[in-house]
C-alpha cells in the first residue's frame, strides 16, 4: 500500500537541477528535519503543550514547491505546519518560541503549533479545521485576482482533507472563475489512523478536480526537483490566468499522526522500507555526491551548522517569557 517514491522507482526520475539548487534544497529539508526532531524532544519533556504534528519525511514537498513561486506569493496550510513556515523563509526562533508558547513566538505564545501566520513571508497559517483552509486560500487566491496583483496562493491539504465538502465547493468557485491557485494534496496515506484506502472510493487524488475541469497530476513527492519542476508548470500556469491545478504529492510521514499516536495502523517495517528507499533528504544527499557537487564531509558541516540554528531556536524558546495575563483577550478580533 505504501507507494511513496513508486514513480521514481519506476524510472520516471527528476529534471535537471544545478549543484548550487540541490545544495539549497538539502540545506532547506535538513533544517525543517532538525527542527522538527527537535520539536519533538521539546515536547517529550514537557516544554510544548498541546497538540504538535511533525512533518518529517515529507520535507520535499514544502521545499520543492516553494522555489516554484516568486516573492509575494501566498501558502496556506493545515495543522501539519512547520515544515511550510521554516520554507517560506520564516525565523526558526520565532517558530520554536510560538511552540513553547512564548512571548516571542509569531502568534506572541498564544497559537502553539497549529495557528502561526507571517503576513511578511506571505504566510496565511496553520489552520486546526480539516479542509477548512482550502476554503480561506481559494478567497486569497480571489483577492489576488480581483486586486490584480499577479500572486498565486499555494493551498495545500492532507489525504483525509481530500474528503471534505469545502474541498469540493472551492474546486467549483476557483476553475469558474479561473483563480490564481495551486491545490496541493500532500497525499501521506494516512489521515490520523485511517489508511487512504479505507476511506476513498478513489485513491488517486489528483483526480479528484475533473469534474471541475481542474487538470492534476501525481508527483514523486519524495524527489525535490519533481516537485519543483510540476510545482512551476501549476504555478505558471495559474499565474498566466489559466486557473487552478491540482498537484498530488505521494510522500509519507514518518512518525505518528500527532505526538500521542500508539501507531497500530501500520508496521514497523513499512515505515523502514520507506525510509530506506525514499528519503528525500537522502535522494537529494546521493544526487550532490553523485554530481560531483559536495562530498560526504562538506554535508557532515552543514548538518553540524544546521544544528546549531536549531539548538539556539530551542535556548531562544525556553528564555522568551511567557505572555502576560494581561494579554489574554488581545490579540483576537482587529479593526478592518
Ligand atoms: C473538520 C474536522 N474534522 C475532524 C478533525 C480531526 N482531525 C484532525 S487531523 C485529522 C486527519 C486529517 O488527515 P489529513 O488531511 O490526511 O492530514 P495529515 O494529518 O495526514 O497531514 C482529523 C480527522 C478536525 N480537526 N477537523
Amino acid at each position: 500500500m505504501a507507494e511513496a517514491g513508486a514513480k521514481r522507482a519506476n524510472g520516471s526520475h527528476s529534471a535537471e537541477a544545478s549543484g548550487a539548487e540541490l545544495l539549497q534544497y538539502y540545506k532547506d529539508m535538513l533544517l525543517i528535519r532538525r527542527f522538527e526532531e527537535r520539536a519533538g524532544q521539546l515536547y517529550g519533556m514537557g516544554l510544548i503543550g498541546g497538540f504538535c504534528h511533525l512533518y518529517i519525511g515529507q520535507e520535499a514537498v514544502v521545499v520543492g514547491m516553494q522555489a516554484a513561486l516568486k516573492d509575494g506569493d501566498q501558502v496556506i496550510t493545515a495543522y501539519r505546519d512547520h515544515g511550510h513556515m521554516l520554507a517560506a523563509g520564516m525565523d526558526a526562533n520565532g517558530v520554536m518560541a510560538e511552540l513553547t508558547g512564548r512571548r516571542d513566538g509569531y502568534s506572541k505564545g498564544k497559537g502553539g503549533s497549529m495557528h502561526m501566520f507571517s503576513i511578511e513571508k506571505a504566510f496565511y497559517g496553520g489552520h486546526g479545521i480539516v479542509g477548512a483552509q482550502v476554503s480561506l486560500g481559494t478567497g486569497l487566491a480571489f483577492a489576488n485576482k480581483y486586486r490584480k496583483d499577479g500572486k498565486v496562493c499555494l493551498t495545500y491539504f492532507g489525504d483525509g482533507a481530500a474528503n471534505q465538502g469545502q474541498v469540493y465547493e472551492s474546486f467549483n468557485m476557483a476553475a469558474l472563475w479561473k483563480l490564481p491557485v495551486v491545490y496541493i494534496v500532500e497525499n501521506n496515506q494516512y489521515a490520523m489512523g485511517t489508511a487512504i484506502t479505507r476511506s476513498s472510493s478513489e485513491t488517486h487524488l489528483y483526480k479528484r478536480g475533473v469534474s471541475f475541469n481542474i487538470p492534476g497530476e501525481e508527483v514523486d513527492g519524495m524527489d525535490v526537483v519533481a516537485v519543483r519542476e510540476a510545482g512551476k508548470r501549476a504555478v505558471e500556469r495559474a499565474r498566466a490566468g489559466e486557473g487552478p491545478y491540482l498537484l498530488e504529492m505521494k510522500t509519507y510521514r514518518y512518525r505518528g499522526h500527532s505526538m500521542s499516536d500508539p501507531a497500530k495502523y501500520r508496521t514497523k517495517e513499512e515505515v523502514d522500507d520507506i525510509k530506506a528507499k525514499s528519503d528525500p533528504i537522502e535522494l537529494v544527499k546521493k544526487m550532490l555526491i553523485d554530481g560531483g557537487h559536495a562530498d560526504e564531509a562538506a554535508l557532515k558541516e552543514i548538518d553540524r551548522e544546521i544544528r546549531g540554528v536549531v539548538s539556539e531556536s530551542a535556548t531562544f524558546a525556553q528564555e522568551s517569557p511567557e505572555p502576560d495575563p494581561s494579554e489574554l483577550m488581545t490579540d483576537i478580533y482587529i479593526d478592518a
